[in-house]
């Protein structure tokens, strides 16, 4: 692994929060094993191996019952380590892929069979190599009549030279990390409130409130600067948020995050039983269970 890398933290507190029964993890990721699943030449990092073993682990003592795995892009375009982990999980998780406009009718038909239900258009330099949008405008058209949805990862202020493509894409489109806002600016201030509108004037964008650990200057354990950036996506669009532990937390320089923390934001950011219900149960079924 890369020598500044820091892997997951290997004993996480238990939540004080219990999730509500059929809760999911809807933003993870597994890592190789390296030896059984190589990392992909052109990646831009090598980090830790981080088995689908060791993430269904957590899954139990965090008090969830399923998980929706992220193609990590240290695995580029080979779903492999992704789809042994989906066909490992007894029906328990589902996985987000990443494809070249190469891959085929039948790769694509086996990875839904597997559980994959979107796949990641990545936008971030520091993570791949770019891809022009026809290409990428095409591998949505390809995955729009599987009835899979199309996961962006961007960073806010990107967003203004971004949304055209996003609104023009025929499928849900589910944002990452509420499009990593910079929290240091007003949750009312412009660049939230773009973000705010795109949500209002396109039904069929959602958002992750995933990653207060990336976002946040204040940090650890409570992420303060980050809830209510968080809690106003919750509660203006609550049938349309997921919530993820983004284990195994590729690429955290500054601090590792204990999960179980992670957890315990949940109420600050979803305050009632409804809420909690929503992003952590019919939400991610709707989209990720119910075909
Ligand atoms: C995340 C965030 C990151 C990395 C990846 O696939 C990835 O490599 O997603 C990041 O470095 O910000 O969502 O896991």
């Amino acid at each position: 692994m890369d020598a500044d890398w820091l892997c997951f933290h290997p004993n996480p507190t238990k939540p004080r929060f219990v999730p509500p029964p059929g809760a999911v993890d809807a933003h993870c990721h597994v890592f190789g094993p390296a030896a059984e699943f190589p990392f992909a030449p052109e990646r831009k990092y090598t980090p830790c191996d981080a088995s689908k073993a060791q993430l269904f682990a957590l899954r139990d003592f965090l008090g969830f019952s399923r998980n929706v795995i992220v193609q990590a892009t240290c695995h580029g375009n080979d779903n492999r380590a992704l789809v042994d982990a989906l066909v490992h999980s007894g029906g328990r998780a589902r996985g987000v892929a990443s494809v070249s406009r190469d891959v085929t009718d039948a790769e694509l038909s086996a990875m839904h069979a597997a559980g994959v239900r979107g796949v990641r258009f990545n936008f971030l330099r520091r993570l791949v190599d770019f891809t022009p949008r026809p290409v990428l405008a095409e591998i949505a058209a390809r995955v729009a009549p599987l009835r899979w949805h199309v996961v962006v990862y961007f960073e806010a202020q990107d967003l203004p030279e971004l949304a055209d493509f996003f609104t023009s894409l025929p499928t849900t489109v589910v944002v990452d990390h509420m499009g990593r806002p910079d929290v240091g600016q007003p949750v009312d201030g412009p660049e939230f409130g773009a973000f705010l509108r795109l949500l209002d004037e396109h039904p069929n964008i959602w958002s992750k409130v995933s990653c207060p650990e990336r976002l946040s200057k204040s940090g650890p354990p409570g992420y303060d600067d980050v809830v209510p950036f968080a809690r106003r996506v919750v509660e203006r669009f609550p049938d349309r948020v997921l919530w993820g532990t983004d284990w195994p937390h590729p690429n955290m320089k500054g601090h590792m995050p204990d999960d179980g923390h992670l957890v315990d934001v949940i109420p600050r950011i979803a305050p009632t039983a409804g809420l909690q219900r929503r992003l952590l149960v019919d939400n991610p079924m709707r989209l990720y269970w119910s075909h």
